[in-house]
């Protein structure tokens, strides 16, 4: 018996140039679990065979906190050479069956990757590197092999991958067909309840499908099980993909360290994006819920069925399935809203990661530990590359390229050059030169400077993308700008075209109404109606993710703010005026009162949809301040950041007072609570508005809407609303009391106290949440629900105290040893340290060396030490 305790673990680099295909391969893996809290077995019988893209045949399983009891080689006892990672042994020259039996103890384990318990119940989770902590195996993605599973337990559920095979008192058998990965395995076992359907695929075959909770929670799956029967029926419609096993699983769990897994017919959940019911799930919920759902069942084909030969090939089942499920929610909720809220959540985080110490291309070429690379950047950069893609290739090409994708490479483990080669193919190598998207970090700036003369408009765009670690030097990328042009009064003269600008500098001519290249030939002018200068609608849609820098006066953004045929761009021009408005408030200049009667039109225009409106009236953040004006050279003051923004959105709601309250009137939705887009919407709207009008009347109405509401999204933004104004104290108490046995909707009151508390209150309100016995910080939901509210209250965050600071640096000391991954995710609230002024940079890099200096787990280690950059 052997204990494979850690002495070093590996903290230098692995790197994509020094891929080496596995010297061995698998032909089929055969694993028994006897569940036990503490001392669960594993055995495993798995049939090796030398892998021909190899001559090397030296043999080692990665294993990491496992208890070796017995191995044996054909059936042989064997002595293998354990170290902290792994094992290796000498093997024979050809095909071998490797057995083993290993101990590991699921309850001790804090980290939730491999096997844990959550409430008593079994589940595991293997991406990236969890397999190993279950038992030996060359746990790397371009292993793939059929998986056959025994499940010895008292549990009254146990479920594997695949479809179930046999089952009997106390054991249950699972076999999977499909060839996969080590990460993509998964087990579950518990006293779960079902919610169930069918699909009838379109190839014909039934699927049955369960989504699994915890007895008393059956009565919020109905949404998750209904979003992912629409999911199955979307990827049949627009992929031709349909599903291939006989049952689909879904299970929430309370202790998970991401939102979901995408398992292979076992997904696993946090149980926050599966349970909903209108009185415990927000809008918000809901339609995460869905396009997680999507998400996770979008992975079968894209991830599952073609996997990555690398984690450097992350992006690769990532971006193109987060493009996936937008494309999905996009079809259900509408796709102006959608992108705006995209491109919100791509600024707010990924162009943050990219302007920071943290920035790493979509497809990183070195790591130390894979798990911090689950980012923004891979995710949702790599979304919009596979948007670019077929922006440029157009819809028809793309879908050609996908089909081909699918059937060229099911059932590989494939790399981005792969997928890209699919792309050549059927658009003839029309593509060359797009690649450096994945592989140059950092956003693009372009800027675009228009000449119009008198009849002819020329335009000369010109990129530049700034040095990020380890890349100083960069080259153009390809940038796929959806134009099109207004004339002066508003009306759409040049409808929407692409100019994709491929180098440094390109100039383009619109002429008749179609832009050239302006060292193409020549044809009709603009009608010569058209004057003085027509105005611009670039980057329409947010077709490529850059940052443009244009002088644009503020006369030609409201009629953009609308005119514009594009919603995104209408929206985007509002956006630009109040960061305009906001900075020069910063400044002390006066607000353009032509800004409130805009907003004003805009948001009481009925013929709008009222998300859209929503959106609209939603000022840019504090954090989105902060970036702007330290972009501009300058260093952001938090406080006083807070201070403005607060003072002009008292402006704007004395300057619109009616319209606020008619606004909070009208939008009372009447009979039973819908969680669809419209509904939806029309609460958004609403409570905006009531946000307002809470200015004007110290809360009363926020109040009244608390009071009696039958939903939560309504309860939890009253609940906001009053905290901001200082009187929720009343409410806050209420809402404890109501929802303290409920773990999901308890968190939601850790978030909203201590994320809307003031400045100067909310580290004092932090530390005191955190001292209840209620936060426990095993509990990722709960651990940033408080302490990740605190870090994204940004003048609370950034209090000149440091408090903020120390607050989140000794909770992160507190979690590293319980669970580094979620420790390691959370250190990133330090990444905009160099924006500010020295004190506070001074007090973020000693929180930061002070973690460094409790010797952290190699998670928080490569975070830290690559936030302080030396
Ligand atoms: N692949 C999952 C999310 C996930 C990623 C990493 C994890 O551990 C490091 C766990 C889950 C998804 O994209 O949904
Ligand atoms: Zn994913």
């Amino acid at each position: 018996m052997k204990d494979a305790t850690p002495q070093t673990v590996r903290s230098d680099p692995v790197r994509l140039a020094q891929y080496e295909a596995p010297n061995w391969l698998v032909e089929d893996v055969h694993l028994t679990f006897r569940l036990h809290p503490t001392a669960t077995r594993v055995t495993s019988r798995i049939r090796f065979r030398p892998n021909p893209d190899s001559a090397d045949r030296g043999f080692r399983l990665d294993g990491e906190d496992l208890k070796l009891l017995s191995a044996s080689i054909d059936g042989r006892a064997v002595e293998p050479r354990i170290d902290a990672e792994g094992l290796s042994v000498d093997a024979p020259n050809d095909a071998f069956i490797w057995e083993c039996e290993v101990e590991i103890d699921p309850k001790a384990n804090t980290r939730l990757e491999g096997l844990y318990m959550s409430k008593g119940m079994y589940c595991t989770q293997c991406e990236a590197e969890g397999f190993r902590r279950i038992t030996f195996y060359p746990d790397r993605p371009d292993v793939m092999a059929p998986f056959t599973v025994r499940i010895e337990s008292d549990q009254p559920v146990m479920l594997s991958n695949g479809n179930p095979t046999a089952s009997g008192d106390g054991w249950a058998e699972w076999h999977d067909p499909w060839p996969k990965p080590a990460y993509l395995f998964a087990l579950v076992a518990g006293e779960l309840r079902a919610t169930s359907t069918t699909h009838r695929t379109s190839e014909g075959r039934d699927a049955t499908l369960n989504v699994w909770v915890r007895p008393g929670d059956e009565d919020r799956t109905g949404y998750a099980l209904d979003a992912l029967k629409r999911s199955m029926e979307w990827d049949e419609r627009v992929y031709g993909r349909a599903y291939d096993l006989e049952v689909f699983n879904l299970v929430a769990v309370d202790d998970f360290n991401m939102g979901a897994m995408e398992n292979k017919g076992l997904n696993i959940f946090n149980s926050k994006y599966v349970l909903a019911s209108p009185e415990t799930a927000t809008d918000r919920d809901y339609e995460l819920i869905e396009g997680i759902v999507a998400h996770e069942y979008f992975h079968n084909w894209t991830g599952n069925r073609i996997t990555c030969r690398d984690w450097f090939q992350l992006c690769l089942k990532e971006g193109l399935t987060v493009f996936r499920d937008k494309q999905f929610s996009g079809d259900v909720r509408g796709h102006a809203v959608k992108r705006i809220d995209d491109v919100l959540m791509l600024r707010a985080r990924q162009f943050r990661e990219d302007a920071g110490p943290l920035a790493h291309p979509v497809r990183p070429e070195e790591y130390v530990e894979i798990n911090n690379f689950y980012t923004a950047t891979v995710y949702e950069k790599g979304a919009e590359v596979i948007g670019m893609l077929r922006t440029l290739a157009g819809p028809e090409a793309y879908d050609r390229a996908l089909t081909l994708y699918f059937d060229r490479h099911d059932g590989d483990a494939a790399t981005i050059e792969d997928f890209f080669a699919c792309f050549q193919e059927v658009t003839g190598n029309a593509l060359t030169g797009f690649e450096r998207w994945w592989s140059q970090a950092g956003t693009p700036r372009v800027t675009a400077v228009t000449h119009w003369s008198g009849d002819v408009l020329t335009l000369t765009l010109r990129q530049s993308t700034p040095a990020t670690p380890g890349q100083p030097q960069k080259g153009p990328v390809w940038i796929p700008l959806a134009t099109g042009v207004l004339s002066p009064d508003g009306k759409e003269v040049a409808p929407t075209q692409v100019l994709t600008l491929k180098t440094s500098e390109a100039t383009f001519r619109l002429e008749g109404g179609i832009w050239r290249p302006s060292d193409g030939p020549a044809a009709d002018p603009l009608p010569a109606s058209v004057e003085p200068a027509p105005i611009l609608s670039l980057n329409r849609g947010f077709s490529a993710p850059v940052i443009l820098d244009r002088k644009v006066t503020d006369a030609e953004r409201l009629i953009l703010l609308a005119h514009d045929t594009d919603p995104f761009n209408r929206w985007e021009a509002g956006r630009q005026v109040a960061k305009e408005q906001l900075l020069r408030a910063l400044d002390g200049g006066a607000l353009d009162p032509a800004w409130f009667d805009a907003l004003g039109r805009l948001v009481s225009d009925d013929s709008l949809e009222p998300a859209f409106r929503a959106l609209a009236l939603g000022l840019p953040s504090e954090d989105d301040i902060a970036q702007s004006l330290h972009d501009a050279g300058r260093t952001p003051d938090p406080a006083r950041i807070h201070a403005i923004r607060e003072d002009v959105l008292q402006g704007l709601a004395e300057a619109q007072a009616p319209l606020f309250r008619a606004l909070v009137d009208a939008l009372v939705t009447h009979g039973p609570y819908s969680p669809d887009a419209e509904a939806a919407g029309r609460r958004a709207l609403r409570l905006r508005a009531l946000d307002m009008l809470s200015r004007l009347d110290g809360g009363d109405a926020a109040a009244e809407v608390f009071a009696t509401a039958d939903n939560m999204t309504e309860s939890l933004s009253a609940l906001a609303i009053l905290i901001r104004r200082g009187t929720g104290e009343a409410e806050s108490g209420t809402f404890f009391t109501r929802w303290y046995d409920d773990p999901n909707t308890l968190d939601k009151w850790f978030s909203t106290v201590i994320g809307n508390a003031a400045p100067d209150e909310a580290v004092a309100v932090a530390r005191r949440l955190t001292a209840l016995p209620e936060f426990d910080p095993k509990t990722p939901n709960r651990f940033r629900s408080a302490v990740g509210a605190l870090s994204a209250n940004t003048a609370a965050f950034h209090h000149a105290s440091g408090e903020g600071y120390r607050f989140l640096a000794d909770w992160l000391i507190v979690l590293d040893p319980i669970n580094p991954q979620t420790a390691a995710r959370m250190t990133t609230a330090f990444e905009t340290w160099r924006r500010y002024d020295g004190d506070r940079q001074g007090m973020m890099t000693d929180q930061l060396r002070r973690i460094l200096a409790t010797g952290p787990s190699r998670d928080v280690t490569e975070i830290a030490t690559r936030l302080l950059g030396d």
